[in-house]
């Protein structure tokens, strides 16, 4: 296993340094955010990261995320030219050193939450997640900006994106899935780079929109696309883990000893209804999933890829990106490690 932070550039208020100061910490994981969706990554971008990263002794195997382009999920004729576009970035962060490449096939929105800054009683803030509110929501028509909005939407681009999904089912979205991966799959044999698809989060329809990559059943449909080790997960324990039906353990020792998961995002949630959720901080203690046995199930299948703590509350008055602030992140990875430790050790 290999521990890793997520790092969101020079804008980032966590710093590499912080990062290199956490304990057992191998490397970060972040992506290009100086291109548009659909545009060719600089070089001299890719690997400012890299030599960032090498001061700091941190590793840049994987990337966070390559944006899968709207026109490939809706399969509109232009999805070649983004294919294209897609295979080039593959060649070239390979040729920097990525191994892995985490991205995600959502419709429109990426992660939703109800709140980003529910407030603990302990004073802390975590995000939430309330079926009830977003249900309440007409995105169509709406001023508010949720977290996994793209800001870069306007108004009108928003609805008429929508409408265009109108005409996509789970069945016309998997398809179009399919394509994709089929288009791409050469490209990442021949580099070494794993595509890591990241579940669906929450793992059910959102606005009416398919969401495709969420259970057993899917993430089985999802492999049989294309057998390799090039085409598989991002085991995020936290998106599928607030849907009380899926047993994370169980998925990481099916897919595990398949070798199809290249990374893992780990994080506990508390269940608090059918579609209802608290993020939490990670030990098993604080929230739904047993994160003792998760480790002891990547231990089982003898897990060799990423990992990195995934989000965290807003602790000790830090402010920041929601979910994504260094202290208690650091506390995950710290946890982590210790989990680790012990399921090694004792055999
Ligand atoms: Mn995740």
């Amino acid at each position: 296993m290999k521990m890793t932070f997520r790092w969101y550039g020079e804008d980032d208020p966590v710093t590499l340094e912080n990062i290199a100061q956490i304990p057992m910490m191998d490397g970060i994981v972040s992506a290009c955010y100086d291109v548009p969706v659909g545009k060719e990554w600089r070089e001299e971008s890719i690997n400012a990261i890299k030599t960032r990263a090498e001061t700091h002794s941190l590793g840049f195997e994987v990337v966070e995320s390559v944006p899968v382009h709207e026109d490939i999920k809706l399969g509109k004729g232009s999805r070649d030219e983004y294919i294209e576009v897609y295979r080039k970035n593959i060649k070239k962060l390979s040729a920097a050193g990525i191994r892995v490449i985490c991205y995600n096939f959502m419709p429109v929105f990426d992660w939703l939450r109800s709140d980003l800054n529910y407030k603990n009683p302990d004073g802390s803030t975590a995000l939430i997640y309330r079926e009830s509110e977003i249900s309440a929501l007409d995105p169509n028509n709406s001023e508010l900006s949720l977290p996994g909005w793209d800001s870069s939407y306007t108004k009108e681009g928003l609805r008429e994106l929508l409408s265009e999904y109108k005409n996509i089912d789970e069945e016309k979205l998997f398809l179009n899935l399919e394509y994709f991966i089929r288009g791409i799959m050469d490209v990442c044999e021949q580099s070494n780079v794993k595509m890591a698809i990241h579940p669906d989060d929450p793992p059910w329809p959102v606005f009416g929109l398919p969401r495709i990559i969420r259970d057993e059943k899917t993430l089985e449909r999802f492999l049989g696309i294309y057998d390799s080790e090039a085409n598989g997960l991002t085991l995020c324990t936290g998106s599928l883990g607030c849907s009380a039906e899926n047993d994370v353990p169980a998925l990481i020792r099916k897919f595990g000893a398949r070798k199809k998961i290249g990374f893992m995002h780990l994080r506990n949630v508390k269940i608090t209804g059918e579609r209802d959720f608290n993020e939490t901080a990670h030990p098993s203690s604080c929230g739904s999933l047993d994160m003792y046995e998760i480790v002891r199930a990547m231990r089982e299948v003898n897990f060799r890829g990423y990992v990195r703590p995934d989000h965290g509350r807003m602790i000790w008055g830090e402010v920041g990106r929601p979910g994504y602030g260094l202290f208690d992140r650091a506390l995950g990875a710290a946890y982590i490690g210790g989990l680790w430790e012990a399921v090694n050790k004792s055999g």
